[in-house]
């Protein structure tokens, strides 16, 4: 007599429509809705991105419905059920942990599309969803951070040693720029796990590719009037410019899908600066929905249903 356990499968979120920016940002900002100008500057760079509007939502689709086969495979059908649950939009998360209950689901285990651990990122998702369980009185596990799992370093670890490829010439004359979102640097108070983690990711897949010359650089800091962690990309790029390195393969490790901060914030805002400056810009593809990074969140799902936290 097996129960059924709940996997949330939590992301971003991303609008419906251009006419749900103005929401989602709202959403982003806590309810404080943008000034006119704001909104027109993140829909404007909505209406940019290459690959649909808005990628992210499709994306965490079919991530969804790949680790749902995948887990089928390691577990056998209806062992674990996959609901999604967003950070910012609609099914957010706590409608995924209705849903579950709506389906008779006793446990839960709950992982983010992001590897590493903060307070402010993977924390935020998983009070969340454990909040909404505790009311459905749904037992409920989180996955708190997979950063350093052998696949996930394989995994991006190819996709370094391919990128270089098509960059071309000499191996080591390419920086490999390994880049992640920027978070108000209050955290850092806070004795929060998020930038060594970053950094374990990044010297992890550098040692398994062979890869010397690399640094790490932040992305995509909002604008609160705090100070957020840096240096960010753009003033890392200026610097390596200036210091004559000519080749970059950015190596995003805190993202896992092609959307807004990826496809704009590097692809055209960040190769646009490279562009000027002399220096050649490429980026690593993303995960997406490989089957290794699938194999990685299955097995840290099982691993939580098993008795992690
Ligand atoms: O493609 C898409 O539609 C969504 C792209 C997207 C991803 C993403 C990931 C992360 N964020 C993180 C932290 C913050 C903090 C603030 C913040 C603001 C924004 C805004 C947009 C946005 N984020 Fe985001 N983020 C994405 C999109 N993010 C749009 C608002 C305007 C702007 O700054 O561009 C600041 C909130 C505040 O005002 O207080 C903090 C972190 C991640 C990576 C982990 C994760 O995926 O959850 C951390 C994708």
């Amino acid at each position: 007599d097996k129960r059924t356990i709940g996997v949330l499968v939590m992301s971003y979120g991303t609008p419906e429509s251009l006419e749900g920016v103005e929401a989602y940002y709202t959403h982003i900002r806590r309810g404080h809705p943008p000034t006119a100008e704001q909104l027109e500057d993140l829909t404007s760079r909505y209406r940019t991105i290459v690959g649909g509007v808005f990628p992210l939502r499709e994306n965490t689709n079919r991530q969804a419905a790949a680790l749902q086969s995948k887990l089928n495979e390691l577990a056998g059908d209806g062992a674990y059920v996959c609901y999604q649950g967003l950070k910012h939009a609609a099914p957010f998360i706590e409608d995924g942990i209705a849903a579950m209950a709506a389906d008779g689901i006793r446990e839960a285990v709950g992982i983010v599309l992001t590897p590493q651990y903060s307070s402010m990122s993977v924390g935020g998702y998983l009070k969340r969803a454990r909040e909404e369980a505790e009311k459905h009185g749904i037992r409920f596990r989180g996955v708190d951070e997979y950063h350093l799992h052998p696949q996930l370093i394989e995994a991006l670890s190819e996709r370094v040693n391919e990128g270089l490829e098509q960059l071309g010439g000499e191996r080591g004359e390419a920086l490999v720029l390994f880049s992640a979102h920027s978070l108000p640097a209050k955290i850092l108070e806070l004795n929060d796990p998020y930038a060594d983690q970053l950094l374990a990711t990044s010297g992890a897949v550098a040692a398994k590719a062979g890869v010397a010359n690399w640094q790490f650089t932040w992305q995509s800091a909002g604008q609160t009037g705090q100070p957020w962690l840096g240096p960010d990309i753009l003033e890392t790029l200026e610097k390596l410019a200036a210091e004559g390195v000519r080749s970059v393969l950015v190596t995003p490790v805190g993202f896992v899908s092609d959307h807004l901060e990826v496809l704009y914030d590097i692809d055209i805002e960040a190769k646009q600066l490279a562009e000027e400056k002399g220096v050649r810009l490429a980026r690593i593809r993303m995960l997406n929905d490989d089957p290794q990074y699938m194999a990685v969140l299955a097995d840290s799902v099982i691993g939580a249903a098993n008795g992690g936290n």
